[in-house]
């Protein structure tokens, strides 16, 4: 095998710990939270999209901004008074990838390529953070740096 496919291997079977964003420092909100509460995190956080966690601080789903302004979408206008009412679980994706911290860097890298951010658990699938699509490409980018 020559050097760059060593490389090259090295890097896909990396496994993804050293990359998480902990849970921390990741805007989230709770299943049963209020539209207007999410929408008040999104804005404030400047995040498109965050994590939802229920209360034993496992990932159900994730929340964006366009989902909460489609739920309130009226006829004529947007019906802001109703956000107070409906919650987060009622609107929230659900369908969403999540990774282990053991997963490869191969995989991640698959899976970002539909997904701004993925949601990592752990074994007990408690929330441990998120990978984002800009720390892959990050060290995508120091791979070729360093190989050209
Ligand atoms: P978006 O919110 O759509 O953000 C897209 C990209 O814009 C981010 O890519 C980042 O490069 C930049 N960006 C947006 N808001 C920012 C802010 N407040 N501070 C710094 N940079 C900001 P990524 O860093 O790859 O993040 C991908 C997606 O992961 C974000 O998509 C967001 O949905 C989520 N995300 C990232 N960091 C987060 C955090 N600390 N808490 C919650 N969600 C996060």
């Amino acid at each position: 095998m020559t050097i760059d496919r060593l490389k090259q291997s090295q890097l896909m079977s990396k496994e993804i710990s050293d990359l998480i964003i902990s849970h921390e420092k990741v805007a989230h909100v709770q299943l049963q939270n209020p539209l207007d509460h999410a929408l008040l995190i999104l804005i404030k956080s400047g995040y498109t999209a965050i994590p939802v966690l229920d209360n034993d601080f496992r990932v159900r789903g994730q929340i964006s901004k366009n989902e909460i302004l489609d739920s309130i979408l009226g006829l004529e206008r947007l019906e802001i008074e109703r956000l107070h009412d409906i919650t987060v679980e009622t609107v929230m994706k659900k369908k969403i990838p999540r990774l282990k911290t053991d997963t490869t860097f191969s995989k991640a890298l698959t899976t970002s390529i539909n997904h701004p951010f993925i949601c990592i658990e752990d074994e007990e699938a408690s929330f441990v953070g998120i990978l984002t699509r800009s720390s892959i490409l990050a060290l995508v980018n120091r791979y070729f740096q360093q190989s050209t």
